[in-house]
């Protein structure tokens, strides 16, 4: 990528399209194209097609998408398989009809079966079921990952698809009802530190496993896979290799966030997939890999919370 190249993140006010707009400036990328969602309305197909037609950017970096803690994926099961297919499906096919040749479309750990081998490689993608309080999701992830294959090999471009494991990190969504894990426990630690409570609940049996990618990597890795002009096309797992139980996490968030109390859990919460943790061989053969370590990253989400979210 040319520093004047011209760069369109869809999604930008999210926390990945933040991440990788702090980390293309912050590389010397400074003809970024960005609009809000009021400015222009990805899941209406001639307006995005009207968009990409005109602006004709060089690069594209998908980070627009619905999404959500395991809560809001099994309550809104309809938004999220409706909105996540329509705006990939527009911005591919715009793109490809506008002659983009590169982008980077951005899925999600959970597109790979419940019970596979673990760590879970590429390859194991469609091998198995997947996990039901995601699976809309997922299918629509899944459908994206096939949009930039079948775009690929009809029309010559060079989409590549990215996907991340569970992130977090600046710019995270804290409500506690549509949140993923992390930044729902930071929350919930700090508040029952100021409330003075003796416990905080965390969902669920707390066994489950999960690994968690500060999203300032993630967005590292977004703009690696695009500079290296040799990767055309493909699935790159970004991760760290690294997994946690959710207890363990809650027991790390807790002594980060100096919340003395105790933790209870919540048994009528779904655990949903036991294990998901990302094989990240791929991209590391190709010379990426994380750098933020789990406790360093949720003291630096913290600090964010404090300063953007908490009091
Ligand atoms: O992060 P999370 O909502 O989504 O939940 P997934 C991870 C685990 O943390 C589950 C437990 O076992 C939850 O029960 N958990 C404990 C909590 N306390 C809480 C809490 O207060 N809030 C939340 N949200 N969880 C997501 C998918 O699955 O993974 C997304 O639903 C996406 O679509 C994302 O793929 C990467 O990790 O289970």
């Amino acid at each position: 990528m040319n520093t004047d190249a011209k760069i369109y993140v869809a999604g930008h006010r999210g926390m990945v399209g933040s991440a990788i707009v702090r980390r293309l400036r912050s590389a010397g990328y400074s003809n970024l194209v960005m609009r809000t969602s009021s400015e222009l309305d990805l899941t209406q197909q001639a307006s995005v097609t009207e968009f990409l037609a005109s602006e004709k950017p060089d690069y594209i970096f998908m980070a627009a998408a619905r999404v959500g803690g395991i809560y809001a994926n099994n309550t809104y099961r309809a938004d999220f398989i409706y909105q996540n297919l329509i705006i990939e499906a527009n911005i591919t096919h715009a793109a490809a009809m506008a002659g983009v040749e590169r982008m980077l479309f951005l899925g999600s750990s959970c597109i790979y079966p419940r019970d596979c081998p673990q760590p879970i490689r590429e390859d194991y993608l469609l091998t198995g079921p997947l996990e039901l309080t995601n699976e809309p999701y997922a299918i629509a992830k899944i459908a994206g990952i096939k949009l930039c294959e079948s775009y690929n090999r009809q029309y010559g471009t060079q989409y590549v698809s990215a996907m991340p494991t569970n992130l977090y990190g600046p710019n995270d969504n804290y409500d506690l009802a549509t949140s993923h894990v992390l930044p729902a426990l930071i929350r919930k630690a700090h508040e029952a530190k100021l409330r003075g409570d003796s416990v905080y609940e965390v969902w669920g049996s707390g066994k489950p496993m999960r690994e968690f990618l500060y999203v300032d990597d993630m967005a590292e890795a977004c703009v690696f896979l695009m500079e290296k002009d040799e990767i055309r096309d493909g699935l790159f797992n970004v991760g760290t290799g690294v997994d946690v139980t959710i207890k363990e996490l809650a027991e790390t968030v807790m002594d980060v966030v100096g919340f003395t109390g105790d933790i209870v859990f919540d048994a009528s919460k779904p655990d949903g997939t036991p294990r998901k943790l990302l094989d990240v061989d791929k991209i590391k053969s190709i010379g990426w890999k994380a750098k933020t370590d789990l406790r360093q990253g949720i003291a630096l989400a913290y600090a964010d919370f404090l300063q953007n979210v908490g009091s």
